[in-house]
């Protein structure tokens, strides 16, 4: 049984995966429209990834008994300069994530809630993973600058990325 508390910071923090999926779907479609197929692809990606992250808070509150929800979806950001844009708006949103999945870990310890504990030490490896990942593209975003070749080529190894199914996930679209 997990507190009140507990429970609805979890719900919150699903909306806001929720959010995050929505967010990266809607920059595939900016990025497909200029021209980028592969970092179309790379979105869509982290859009799938995300719906997994929305999937995996879903099920364990629901095993916890918790019947959640989804509040009235907010206004998905859709105007973006470029590609760089989209990548730094994404490493600080998901600086933003950390925090909020550091804030949940406190309030699990200070609950004594070792289930949401150990549930959300997944997320807390993850969120390094993700944040490199971003640091990594703006890095090399930063260092073609206008080169449309340099661009190029970066959406190629954009589009080299593969959705997988971290093993023992919910599945999700
Ligand atoms: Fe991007 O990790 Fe979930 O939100």
């Amino acid at each position: 049984m997990i507190s009140k508390k507990m429970s609805d910071s979890l719900n919150n923090h699903m909306n806001l995966e929720l959010f995050s999926a929505h967010m990266y779907l809607v920059m595939s479609s900016c990025a497909n429209d200029f021209g980028l197929k592969g970092a179309a692809n790379w979105f869509f990606v982290q859009y799938r990834e995300e719906m997994i992250h929305f999937m995996k808070f879903y099920t364990y509150l629901t095993d916890q008994g918790v019947v959640i929800s989804i509040p009235a979806n907010k206004d998905v950001p859709n105007k973006y300069e470029s590609l760089l844009e989209m990548l730094q708006k994404t490493l600080s949103h998901e600086g933003m994530i950390t925090s909020c999945i550091n804030e949940l870990s406190e309030l699990a310890v200070q609950d004594k809630d070792h289930a949401t504990q150990i549930f959300l030490q997944w997320f807390v490896t993850e969120q390094i993973e993700e944040e490199s990942n971003d640091r990594d593209l703006i890095a090399k975003l930063k260092l073609v600058g206008d080169n449309g070749h340099g661009i190029l080529m970066i959406d190629g190894e954009m589009g080299q990325r593969v959705f997988i199914v971290p093993p023992g996930s919910p599945l999700a679209v």
